[in-house]
């Protein structure tokens, strides 16, 4: 049985932890510790990692890993890229500036985007319908970046398996 690893980040807030949760069938580790940041309207964050796993239909293992989101943890990202066959960026769209929180991630992550799969979540578009998502993939194409960007809440299970799926579609796993 071979094993991958699929990353999820995004600014504190976004859904890592959530998106984990949805799919993950064993019970999520969370490293979830209470909040300093008083700027940030939420009583726990993430700090360290979320673990989640998923067995997908082909016997074939997901570790599902959820970043720190903050910049100063950046070290932390390229320690968890190693070895990673895909990144899920999730988008918290109620943010202040959306675009520039996909551009943290994209440089952040910018080595295993380039060696991997990566596909952009747009979440909270319900109340925050922009950004739109042309917006977001103009921003790629700007940096040369081709991931596939979609609108999803991260609370629904199916829609975050379809994230999965866009992902492990890049990498002809879906055959
Ligand atoms: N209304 C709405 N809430 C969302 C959506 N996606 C995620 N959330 C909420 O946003 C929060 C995300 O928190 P969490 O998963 O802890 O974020 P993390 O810091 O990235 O781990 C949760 O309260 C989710 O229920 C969405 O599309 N719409
Ligand atoms: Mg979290």
């Amino acid at each position: 049985m071979s094993e991958h690893k699929i990353l999820f980040t995004g600014t504190m807030g976004a859904g890592k932890t959530t998106a984990i949760a949805a799919i993950s069938e064993v019970k999520p580790v969370s490293t979830d510790v209470h909040n300093t940041d008083t700027s940030v309207n939420k009583a726990m964050t993430t700090v360290g990692l979320d673990y989640g796993e998923l067995t997908l239909d082909n016997g074939e293992k997901l570790r599902l890993y959820g970043t720190p989101g903050q910049q100063r943890f950046d070290f932390m990202w390229k320690i968890l890229s190693r070895g990673a066959l895909g990144l899920v960026i999730l988008i918290d769209n109620s943010r202040p500036d959306p675009l520039a929180d996909l551009d943290l991630y994209l440089d952040g992550f910018s080595e295993l985007i380039a060696q991997a799969a990566c596909v952009v979540s747009v979440g909270k578009t319900e109340s925050h319908p922009l950004p739109d998502l042309d917006a977001f993939a103009q921003r790629m194409e700007a940096k040369g970046v081709l991931c596939p960007v979609l609108a999803a809440d991260v609370r629904d299970k199916a829609q975050v398996l379809q994230l999965l799926d866009l992902l492990l579609v890049q990498l002809e796993f879906a055959s």
